[in-house]
This record gives structure tokens, sequence and C-alpha cells, in this order.
């Protein structure tokens, strides 16, 4: 009773009078989280989610309140300002990749050094709004410590209104947590990088305090893959008896030689802007390959490295960061492992950057690589563009190297002068695209493409003259696709009478594959639905190579009829496409609140269509999760290389 009489509206007054550094800079903070929410696309946000982003930020916070009252206020500035580079780097993050940081992408924050002229380009002009109250509240704040009689109560008095501030904020987030979980059940709280219930109810840091809790359980669980190898040896089985071997061991003999094409999207191959075509070299190439016009991208944070690795090794990305920097210790049974076994004299990789960039040093000794070629080691900088050496150098050195090398061997090329935000010099600018026709960066995107191509007709020219192609299978595919332009350009440029819709864009995350046999062998196009993850199990057929000890989630794209490619990252996991139907799953995890879509039609079709494959979809993902993180491949295969 006498607490609560102490309560008057004065004693109130006086409590934010004196604790107005503690409630401004929280107000201000739960505010930039509003700005966060906004600026990601997602409204303003719930009143709950507001609420619970308070709450956290009370919690985080009230206990500076304790402190003197210059050391207090000193700290919760600090406060904002942590909070505030957090926000900032999410949203830059998300302006990337289309979802927030998460702690294994932490392990990669090396990587920004490599993208740094890609991260400038991320700022908009109203991210100073998030610094800007740091330069107002200063002066003001010194003020407040100078005319501030302290101590403003005892400290006894001071903890019994933290604990206060404690319960309330507690019993607030035990609210928004009960509430999220009775409507999304457990899936709530798992697959935190594409499921975003946890950010839309309970806001941006609230989501890296749960993903924190579920990152440290995940590296204290002791996982193992004896309760699910069995299922999985089941599985393996069926899988490889897959199809009636087409073309099984045309290949073989011939070197493999692969060039995977720096964001080479599905929609550039063939087409033409103002008469001119974007890649008459790939286009010129295609008509002599067998190529396939359904095949999808599945990288998840990993991007390029992320397609490399499901090329090489046909497992999935991880859910969260790279495979090639969370699990370069592990064991694999790659390609070049594989072709090696099979009578392949060497595997070489090349790639004009730094060797360091993903991890790429680590991993390709793992993946059963003899030599990379970078440039600290093998490549020279004659030319630099962009992120490194030019295409045109980059293939120039790899064309002599390759006379080199005994034969057969595999050689795994990577390009990146069509790397993001595609500047070219003006020199490099081969196409002639008016100014106001599409935005500055969809323009430099088509031009970047049309230099790589340029530079590719240049390789497979050598190629020929060397004599290279007439023993070889080359093979061009791209690692993913563009980003940074706006719809309008991507709705100009393809004619289309609608914007894009969640679905449709989907549909555009395809990249070309060909596979070029010496003579044109096969060649024609193939519209089976496939993604980067059956590479390894078609060029397995395609060179005769036996499948005994192999384990693979891919399918052989040359024996295949119905397709199925899963996503994940860039669309809820269980997302997948067949040749007649696309499920693109829902990201608070449930079955039910996802969509299909009859991909002759685009018209949405019944979710009964989908659920087998939905579960398919799920468990393969998982099950190379757990194949990753338990490094289980030597456990699945007896011998391994
Ligand atoms: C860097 C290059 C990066 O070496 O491969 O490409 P990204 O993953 O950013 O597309
Ligand atoms: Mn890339």
């Amino acid at each position: 009773m006498s607490l609560f009489k102490k309560i008057s509206p004065r004693s109130l007054l006086q409590w934010v009078r004196t604790n107005q550094d503690f409630l401004i800079i929280n107000l201000v903070l739960v505010l930039k989280v509003v700005f966060f929410s906004l600026s990601v696309g997602m409204g303003v946000g719930t009143f709950g989610m507001v609420m619970a982003s308070a709450a956290v930020l009370l919690t985080l916070s009230c206990g500076f309140t304790c402190l003197p009252f210059r050391a207090r206020t000193l700290l919760l500035l600090l406060f904002d300002a942590v909070v505030s580079v957090v926000l900032l780097a999410d949203l830059l993050f998300f302006r990337f990749f289309h979802s927030v940081i998460s702690i294994p992408v932490l392990f990669e924050a090396g990587q920004v050094e490599g993208v740094s002229s890609s991260v400038v380009n991320l700022f908009q002009k109203w991210d100073f709004l998030l610094f800007i109250d740091l330069v107002i509240l200063l002066p003001y704040f010194i003020r407040l410590v100078r005319l501030q009689p302290q101590p403003a109560s005892r400290v006894g008095k001071r903890l019994v209104q933290v604990a206060a501030i404690l319960v309330i904020c507690v019993l607030s987030l035990s609210v928004t947590s009960r509430t999220m979980a009775a409507n999304f059940g457990k899936n709530a709280y798992i697959g935190l990088n594409w499921n975003n219930t946890v950010l839309e109810n309970m806001g941006i840091l609230n989501f890296h305090l749960f993903d924190l809790y579920n990152y440290w359980k995940e590296s204290h669980a002791n996982q193992s893959l004896e309760k699910d190898k069995p299922a999985l040896e089941e599985w393996m089985q069926k899988h490889r008896q897959q199809g009636p071997n087409r073309f099984y061991g045309l290949a073989k003999g011939k070197n493999l030689i692969i060039v995977q094409m720096e964001a080479l999207q599905g929609f550039v191959a063939g087409s033409s802007i103002n008469g001119q075509e974007i890649t008459p070299n790939l286009n010129k190439l295609m008509k002599s390959s067998m190529s396939f016009d359904n095949y999808f991208t599945q990288i998840g944070e990993g991007n390029t490295s992320d397609a490399e690795f499901m090329g090489l090794n046909s497992l999935y990305p991880a859910p969260n960061g790279s495979v090639y920097i969370m699990r370069s210790g592990n064991a694999y049974q790659s390609l070049p492992w594989v072709m090696k076994n099979y009578g392949f004299a060497g595997a070489y990789v090349f790639h004009g950057n730094t060797p360091q960039f993903w991890n790429r040093d680590k991993m390709y000794p793992q993946e059963g690589f003899d030599k990379f070629y970078n440039l600290q080691d093998g490549l020279k900088l004659d030319d630099k563009l962009g992120m490194g050496l030019s295409d045109e150098s980059f293939f120039r050195q790899v064309a002599s190297n390759l006379t080199q090398f005994k034969q057969p061997f595999l050689a795994f090329t990577i390009t990146l002068s069509a790397h993001y935000p595609y500047v070219l010099p003006q020199d490099k600018q081969g196409l002639n695209i008016p100014k106001g026709q599409y935005s500055e960066m969809f323009v430099n995107y088509l031009q970047s493409q049309h230099y790589a191509d340029q530079a590719l007709g240049e390789f497979v020219a050598a190629l020929k003259a060397q004599g290279l192609l007439d023993n070889s299978v080359l093979v061009v595919y791209g690692d993913h696709f563009g980003t940074g332009w706006t719809n309008q350009d991507i709705q100009k440029f393809l004619g289309l009478n609608q914007p894009l819709n969640d679905y449709t864009s989907h549909e555009l995350n395809k990249v070309p594959l060909l596979i070029h046999l010496p003579g044109g062998k096969g060649a024609g196009v193939n519209h089976v639905t496939g993604g980067q993850i059956d590479f390894y199990p078609t060029m397995v057929n395609l060179f005769g190579l036996d499948k005994k000890n192999l384990f693979y989630f891919g399918r052989d794209l040359l024996n295949e009829s119905d397709g199925f490619a899963a996503f994940r990252v860039y669309a809820p996991d269980g997302s997948f496409a067949t040749n007649g139907v696309f499920y693109l799953a829902s990201k608070d995890g449930i079955f039910g609140h996802g969509a299909a879509y009859d991909r002759k039609t685009g018209q949405k079709a019944d979710l009964k269509l989908v659920k087998e494959g939905y579960k398919e979809a799920r468990w393969q993902v998982n099950m190379s999760d757990l194949i990753l993180d338990t490094n289980g491949l030597p456990q699945l295969i007896p011998k391994m290389h």
C-alpha cells in the first residue's frame, strides 16, 4: 500500500525527469526499429512487435540507471550507437541478401573487405537517420549531466525501479512470444534465416536474441547421423536407379572444362537490346550444345561459393552462411576426386581474385583440386577490373595454362568481371544503350554481361585454336541472378504487362546451362526442370563414372523427365519446382500457408499437388544440413576418394 501511495503523478513526473536520458534513448531506439521495419518493406510493424522491441531495449539498458549519472548517460549513448550500428548492418545486409544477419554470417565478416565497393552502393539517403539522434542528443545530454543534481535517488531505490522495469518487460515479452507460439506453433522459432515469424512479430532485436540462442543450442547439441543413416542409404539406393542411362559415357576420355559465369541470369541469354545481342557468343555456342532453359540457381547466402559447392558436390547450401566458410574442414566426395578416381590426370581451378575470398584456399584442397590459380599464385593482375582480374585477361591466362596439362583434365574456371555493381570503363562497354531507357544499374548489368560474353567468346576461340574444344566437354552456366535494378527495368525489358509478383520473380531465378560436346554431339534444348545440384550426377553419367561410391541429392538431367529443384534462403525451406508446379513455402513454416502455382498457366494450383514435393524438399535440405553439420559423408560413403 505504501508503495502505491508513493506513486503520485508528481513522483512519476519526477521519475521521468530524472530518467529522461534513459527514456529518450529507448524511445529513439524503438523508432529506429520501426524505421528498419519500414525500410525492409515490413511496414511500421504490429503493436506486439513495437512492444516486444521496447521491452528488450528496456531490459538491456535499465541496469545503466543504477550507475552515477555521468557514467549512465555515457553508457546509454554508447548503447544507442551500438544498436544503431547493428540496425544499419542489418539494413545493408537485407538490401543485398533479402534477409537479416544471422550468427553464421558473422563468420563471413572477412568477405566485406572484398565486396566493399558493393557495400558502398547499398547505402540509401535516409540511412543517416539512424545516427542523427546521436548528433542532436550529445550536447543535450552534456547539459543534462551538468545540471543534474546527483545522486537523483538512493541506489537501493534505483534497484527497486530496475526490478520493476524488468518484471514488466519480461511479462510483455512472454505475452508476445506465447501469442506467437499459439498462432504459429513451434515452427515460429526454427529456421530463423528463412522464417520471419520472430522478425515480424517481435522485431529485429528479438530476432537476434533468438538467433543467438538457437546458435548456442545447436553448437552444444550432440548431433549424429546414426539415426538417419539407414533412411539416407535406402534413399540413395533408390536414387541411383534413376533413368534409362541415355548418353551414358558419351564424354568418356574427354577433358572437362567448366565455366561458371558471374551473375549470368537466364533472361539475358538469347535476348537483345536495341537490336544488339547481349550474349552473342553464348548464343552461338548454345546452338551446338545441350542446353537447359529450366535450370534454377539454388544458392543461399554463400552466393558464388554456393553455386560452386552445389555443382561440385550435389549437396545443398547451408541454411545461412556459406558452406565454403563454415564447413571447409569436412571430407567431400567432390567431382574432382571422383574424376581423378576414374583416370583424370589432374583437376585445376582458376579465379581472378585473392585466394582467401569465400575461403577458397581452404576449400579447394578438400574438394580435390590439385592447384588453385589465383591472384597470389599463377595469375597475373595485368588488367584490373572491378574486384580483380578482367575476364578477358583471365581467360587468356587460363587458355595458355590448359595447354600445359596432361589430359584428360578437369578445369574449373570462375569469372568475375560481371560482379555487382557492374561498373565497366567506357572502352569496355560494347552495347549502345541510350540514356533514360533503363536504370543505370540495369544498363551496367547488361554491359557487363556483354563484356563477359565477349571474353567467353575469345576463350572458346582459343580452345578451338589449341585443338582443345574437340577433345573436351565445355560447360558454361550462370552462378546466380543479378541484383540491384528495379522491377520496372525487368518488366520493360521482358515486355511483361504486369509487375513481377512473389511467384513470377522466382521463375526468373533461372540461369543458363550449356554442355558442349566435341562435334556438337547431343545438341538441343532440354526443358527439364533442374538446378545446380543436378550438375554433379549429370556429369557422372556423361563421363560414364560409377555411381556406387557416391552420395548426391541431384538428378541426372539427361535422364530425368519430371525434374525437381528445391530452394532455400531466397525462398523458404520446402519451396520447390517441378516441370508442372511451383510451391512457394510460407515464411511462417506452415505448409498450408504456402502457395502452389501451375507453371504452365501461372495460376494458383491445389496444394494437394505439392504436399509430397514439399515433404521431399524439406527432408532433402534437412538431411543435407545434417550431413554437413556432422561431417557425415564418410559414414555414407564407405570408400571415399
Ligand atoms: C569473389 C566472387 C564473389 O571472388 O566470386 O562473388 P559473389 O559471391 O559476391 O557473387
Ligand atoms: Mn557470384
